[in-house]
């Protein structure tokens, strides 16, 4: 360590002069150049031993530390005014993102509205949702036809022609930081499309851009890796490279065909995409939902997922963010075994993690009734590091995978293999009895493995019930959705809904007759904004009004309770198998919450709410009632209870 600090100094002095030269070259006054210079003397012994651990072996290992450097400057220099007062902010308020204001929210702008023009007229709809995050699915330019909603990126830079132009995305960052909300964008840097200019080029035989990709002029090695490789999307493509035959090339695409991974051993590849999240930094972005992070190391043998150099990508990236961006933070997006998952999370890597434990534990729970599996998980996997936080959401744009570590399950009673065969079946709608209309999502017939597709609340049992026309069904549907939000409003971290989802929007199946989605499921919960439902909202007669008038009252309500800010959460003990009851503390604020997964009533017991309840007299701020320690507390079916000191 010592000699590469000594390293690192002299690579400094060397390197400064030049680059503080072409600062001033290009215009950069001297006061800003300080503020860089301050921040990279800071970050430096850390970038430098990432850089030096990746790429300190190859010859040419200093030039591309220069160049680097100077992409650092020269974005420096192009930082809008704005963002480098929201720089300072945020260098001085670490914390900000654990308040208990914030409030997610994430939809497609085409789906949703059209176009980032129109997108601007919704700020007064999140607003009224409370918003403080907002999620825009992949909005660049990608191939027509199937581009894999967006993940398949042409341009990092240009703005989808359909959706609008980029100076228009700029604009709307700086338009909605006004109205209190954070711009978040994916950084989709496993992979480019095979229309990127990147690809192109290599197409064309440029040999310095075909060192950009995993190109193979036979099956040798495409075999050797796939010894070990876990297919991803086995029922669109087997295996895990596609022939170019215009080529003559395998070319490794984890994902689809059209999505060519990128070759991070290549320094040029690790500069190249450092510009490219400059530039999204300097648009105005407030958070960088790192896409797909678990794959962007290749090791032979392995099953090339959360390699230790992954890591190390990701902490040079947050380091060189730290020095020219640091009011950016990133998110990750790693949906693997949860002991994986948390590997990505730290202030100096992903800030923030999707909590994809939590989310499918809670369909767990859903469909089996019991709080087991889940109270035993979150009791030892829920902590994060201090300056990290959790986005806890319920429904993304992808499928539900039923992600749980085995040993805890087995700890519970529960067999890992059968559990998930149970769960497919139960939200597929197979299972008898089950209230779940979902769609199987890549069923792969050589492991038995699933996933599922389908919108919060089709899941949650609503589209089942309105189609049966029972109002005690529906009632129940509507209270397992409401439940479920209160879960992740309440137990620390994030809350991010999944736009459409507040309205209770049910599956769309149309997606079967566009060719370019037909055999992708997940189409299936990305429906186009309902006008209809959002209308409805305030009336609550409709079940767009009874979802969204109360999830709007519980949000407004977390907005008020500190107790509910930042991510210590203790799970503790119900005694009863149906109810997950934990408590949220900070300072002197404490709130025990209890919750019924259950469509029967549920009973705790007096003397475990004298013990874990803040008082002898308590209020429910749900029901807005008071409730006594002394006695037993009997929940309703699905109801929770947010329990303070009276
Ligand atoms: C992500 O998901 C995106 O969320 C998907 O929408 C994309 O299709 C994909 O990347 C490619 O860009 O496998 O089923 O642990 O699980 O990154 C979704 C990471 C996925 C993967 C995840 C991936």
């Amino acid at each position: 360590w010592e000699r590469i600090q000594r390293e690192a100094a002299r690579s400094l002095t060397r390197l400064l002069p030049r680059v503080a030269q072409a600062f001033a070259e290009a215009g950069g006054a001297a006061g800003e150049w300080n503020v860089f210079e301050q921040r990279l003397r800071r970050e430096w012994p850390r970038l430098f031993e990432l850089l030096f651990g990746l790429y300190g072996t190859q010859y040419d290992f200093f030039y591309h530390l220069e160049q680097l450097l100077l992409a650092m400057a020269q974005s420096w220099l192009k930082r809008p005014d704005w963002l480098k007062q929201r720089d300072a902010l945020r260098e001085a308020d670490t914390e900000w993102f654990q308040s208990e204001r914030m409030m997610g929210g994430v939809l497609y702008v085409d789906r949703f509205c059209g176009t980032l023009a129109r997108l601007r007229e919704f700020i007064p709809y999140f607003r009224e949702l409370g918003l403080t995050y907002l999620h825009l699915m992949p909005l660049f330019e990608a191939p027509e036809g199937n581009n894999d909603g967006g993940y398949a990126v042409s341009s990092y830079r240009r703005v989808n022609p359909h959706i609008g132009t980029t100076a228009e995305l700029a604009d709307l960052a700086r338009e909605l930081d006004t109205a209190g909300i954070s711009l978040v964008l994916d950084f989709v840097f496993n992979h480019t499309s095979d229309e990127h200019e990147w690809a192109r080029r290599a197409q064309a035989g440029d040999p310095d851009y075909q060192e950009f990709y995993f190109l193979f002029p036979d099956r040798t090695m495409p075999d050797a890796y796939e010894r070990t490789l876990r297919e991803i999307f086995p029922t669109v493509r087997r295996g895990s490279f596609t022939w170019r035959p215009d080529m003559q090339r395998w070319v490794w695409t984890t994902f689809n065909s059209f999505q060519w991974d990128l070759n991070y051993a290549n320094p040029a590849v690790f500069r190249a995409m450092a510009a490219e999240m400059l530039f999204l930094a300097n648009l105005g972005v407030a958070v960088l939902r790192l896409d797909a992070v678990p794959f962007i190391w290749k090791r032979m043998g392995t099953n090339c997922e959360n390699q230790p150099e992954a890591h190390r990508i990701i902490q040079a990236f947050n380091a060189i963010a730290r020095i020219t961006a640091p009011a950016l933070l990133f998110k990750s997006e790693a949906i693997v075994h949860p002991d994986d998952v948390l590997s990505y999370v730290s202030p100096q890597e992903c800030q923030l993690s999707y909590n994809p434990l939590l989310m499918a534990l809670l369909w767990e729970t859903l469909a089996t009734r019991e709080v087991k599996l889940l109270a035993h998980s979150l009791s030892h996997r829920f902590r994060l590091p201090p300056g990290c936080a959790w986005i806890n959401y319920l429904r993304s744009h992808d499928d539900i995978g039923w992600t749980f570590d085995d040993n805890d399950a087995r700890a519970v009673g529960i067999d890992p293999w059968g559990h998930r065969q149970f769960l497919n079946a139960f939200y597929t709608g197979r299972f008898p009895g089950s209230f779940a209309r979902g769609l199987p999502f890549q069923e792969n017939p050589d492991t038995g493995d699933a996933r599922v597709s389908g919108t919060l609340a089709s899941l949650a049992g609503l589209e089942q019930a309105l189609a049966g026309g029972d109002p005690q069904a529906i009632d129940i549907a509507i209270r397992r959705i409401i439940l479920l939000h209160s879960i992740v409003l309440s137990i620390g971290g994030i809350p991010l809904i999944y736009l459409g989802d507040e309205v209770g929007t049910l599956n769309d199946y149309g997606y079967v007759s566009d060719p370019a989605k037909a055999d992708d499921s997940r189409w299936v919960h990305r429906p186009l904004r309902n006008q209809v439902a959002m209308d409805q909202r305030h009336d609550p007669t409709t079940i767009p009004g009874r979802i969204f008038s109360t999830l709007t009252r519980l949000i407004h309500l977390r907005t008020s309770l500190p107790a509910l800010r930042d991510g210590m959460m203790e799970v503790v003990r119900s005694d009863n198998r149906h109810v997950l009851a934990y408590v949220r503390q900070t300072g002197s604020q404490r709130v025990l919450v209890l919750a019924n997964f259950s469509e029967y009533p549920q009973s705790i017991a007096g003397n475990l709410l004298r013990m874990y309840g803040p008082g002898l007299e308590l209020f429910d701020l749900i029901q807005e009632q008071p409730v006594s320690a002394t006695t037993a507390l009997t929940l309703q079916p699905y109801q929770f209870v947010w329990l303070t000191p009276s």
